[in-house]
């Protein structure tokens, strides 16, 4: 069996640590939750950061018109026909497929039941209690080369905005590249795929793609259609596919996509570094400052500790105030970023005017197109208008924060899916800043867009009947025409209306979590400074027990912290290759 060909344990490079770096990460945790207890901290903040890291997994969709192979290629990337390649598309369902040592699968219900399947259920298609919106979930030992990454087999892609809904904001936040998949029959990029490009660009999300069913036509032809493709998506997407292969799955000829896959691996090492070792790293800052003072001979003064506290208390305040302000400024943005949006979506819809005309000429109702139009623009806008806005607020709260509490905030430039940023020796925001990055990463597309598809279906649904009996008629025409202008004028209002209270929403959870964490921070140095205060009346000798067990529990993090810094690096060490 083919499985031969990638045996478990594989590395791709030196500086590649393999999924053990997960697992030797992970290791730390216990002794560090010992620590924090031994000193009456927070140890949940310590267990989240673990399952997070335990669950940590990067999906990679593979996207492409009906038939165009890609059950297929996950079937010979998993070395058996594992899953039924029969035409049948109603019964189309979307599978996950992971790492484990041992075959697994479930049918996974959208409120999250689960039902066992056996092996024979998806190879014969038997899904009968297939609710909508359920998905498979696999575990399959033959991904041991790729542990980190979850393959999303997605149903054949038709060209609604409804599917474009589900596989881009459903997936994108979590997903390391999107495999387009083109069969070498097909020669060119259908329009569905033309668009998800221009959205997953607007996304910053890289794509490989895949020329399938290589076997159909001749080398030359083969070569012809792969260099078009790879142009055209340079093109629509402004930057080159991270790769692009040409695969049989008929013949097995799939090296070159497990090569692809490997590529992503490394990434993914990149990525649990920047999401998961760093935010620990910042958290592990915040733990060693407060054994810092615990371990300290000169707070054995009960005067000290007091100014202490009420510095504290001043800069506490005064933090507040500003985070008030830069919200408060930070939203004032969101009209300017309306106007743009009005004014981009008038052009860019605008221009596709005579398409829009022809497809309700020809009785299409073209919301759908008009919509998956506005999905673009709107995610280019946020982009380009509000994304600098959020750094510039997270930027500002970084300045802002209290000197004497170690909280830590990402990298103001992090906030992208795609930038890794690396810990730095000054107290960055990591922690709080990978929550908040999160929260402004991925765009409401999906929940501004849906809004108008009631509302196009009925504008355009309504007079069609009519209009085509008398579609000859150049009045009629006119009159259609007015029509699709006006539905043009009327999204663009209607999705700039939509955009405000989404971004005002995310703001003010922004701000929440500010607020969060700067209070648990705050209880955290609180907590100290009462062991601080109880060790005043406790007597010399207690007092200094208490010094050294907290100089032995800091000595021990700093080992923990180093060997952190350590996985840290070789996961970020830019590959030679
Ligand atoms: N000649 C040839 N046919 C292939 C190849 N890969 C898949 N096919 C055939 O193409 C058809 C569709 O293959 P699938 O793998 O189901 O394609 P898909 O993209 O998953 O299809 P949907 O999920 O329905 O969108 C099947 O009849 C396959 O046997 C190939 O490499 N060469
Ligand atoms: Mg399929």
């Amino acid at each position: 069996m083919h499985t031969a060909q990638h045996p478990p344990g594989h590395s791709g490079s030196a500086s590649s640590p393999g999924f053990a770096a997960q697992e030797r990460f992970l290791a730390h945790f216990p002794a560090i939750i010992e620590i924090a207890a031994r000193h009456q901290l927070d140890t949940a903040q310590w267990q989240q950061a673990a399952a997070a890291a335990q669950s940590f997994r990067l999906k990679v969709p593979f996207i492409g018109a009906f038939s165009s192979g890609k059950t297929s290629l996950i079937n010979a990337v998993l070395g058996e026909p594992l899953f039924s390649v029969q035409v049948t598309p109603e019964t189309a369902i979307a599978a996950q497929i992971g790492w484990a040592a041992d075959f697994a699968a479930a049918l996974v219900r959208p409120d999250g039941s689960r039902m066992a399947l056996q092996r024979s259920d998806l190879q014969h298609n038997r899904l009968a209690d297939c609710a909508a919106h359920a998905h498979i979930e696999v575990q399959h030992p033959a991904l041991a080369r790729w542990p980190r990454l979850h393959l999303l087999d997605l149903p054949g892609w038709g060209s609604g905005v409804a599917e474009h809904e589900r596989v881009i904001d459903a997936h994108a936040a979590h997903s390391l590249a999107y495999v387009l998949v083109v069969g070498a029959h097909e020669g060119a990029l259908r329009e569905s795929l033309v668009r998800a490009l221009a959205e997953l660009a607007a996304l910053q999300m890289p794509v490989i793609l895949v020329l399938s069913k290589t076997d159909l036509r001749p080398v030359a032809d083969v070569q012809a259609v792969l260099h078009l493709l790879t142009q055209e998506i340079a093109q629509r997407s402004g930057t080159p596919a991270l790769a692009q292969v040409c695969t049989s799955a008929r013949k097995n000829q799939i090296e070159p996509l497990l090569a692809a896959l490997d590529a992503l691996e490394q990434r993914a090492d990149e990525r649990f570094a920047a999401g998961q070792i760093a935010p620990a790293l910042a958290q592990l800052e915040a733990l060693l400052q407060h054994l810092d003072l615990l371990a300290q001979q000169r707070f054995a003064d009960a005067a000290l500790l007091q100014a202490q506290q009420e510095q504290l208390q001043a800069e506490l305040a005064q933090f507040a105030q500003r985070l008030q302000i830069e919200t408060r400024q930070l939203r004032a943005q969101i009209a300017p970023v309306q106007d743009h949006l009005r004014q981009r979506l008038l052009d860019g819809l605008g221009a596709q005017f005579e398409r829009y005309f022809s497809l309700a000429e020809s009785g299409t109702d073209p919301g759908n197109a008009l919509l998956l139009d506005a999905r673009t623009l709107i995610a280019q806008t946020l982009r380009s208008e509000f994304d600098p806005a959020v750094a510039r607020y997270l930027g500002a709260l970084e300045q802002a924060l209290p000197q004497q509490l170690p909280i830590v905030l990402p990298n103001a430039s992090s906030a992208g899916s795609a930038a890794v940023a690396a810990p730095s020796a000054s107290p960055v925001w990591l922690a709080l800043g990978s929550a908040l990055a999160k929260l402004f990463d991925k765009h409401p597309l999906g929940k501004i867009v849906s809004a108008l598809l009631p509302v196009l279906e009925q504008w355009f649904g309504q007079q069609r009947q009519q209009q085509m009996q008398q579609i000859e008629q150049e009045r009629a025409r006119e009159r259609l025409r007015t029509q699709v202008r006006a539905a043009i004028e009327r999204s663009a209002a209607d999705l700039v209306l939509q955009l405000g209270p989404q971004l005002d929403e995310r703001i003010a959870a922004a701000e929440q979590l500010v607020r969060e964490r700067i209070e648990h921070e705050r209880a955290e140095r609180a907590k100290v400074l009462e062991q601080l205060q109880a060790r005043l009346a406790s007597g010399e000798s207690a007092a200094a027990a208490a010094r050294q067990s907290a100089t032995a529990d800091r000595d021990a993090l700093l080992q923990h912290r180093s060997a952190w810094q350590a996985l840290y690096a070789a996961a970020t060490a830019t590959d030679p290759a």
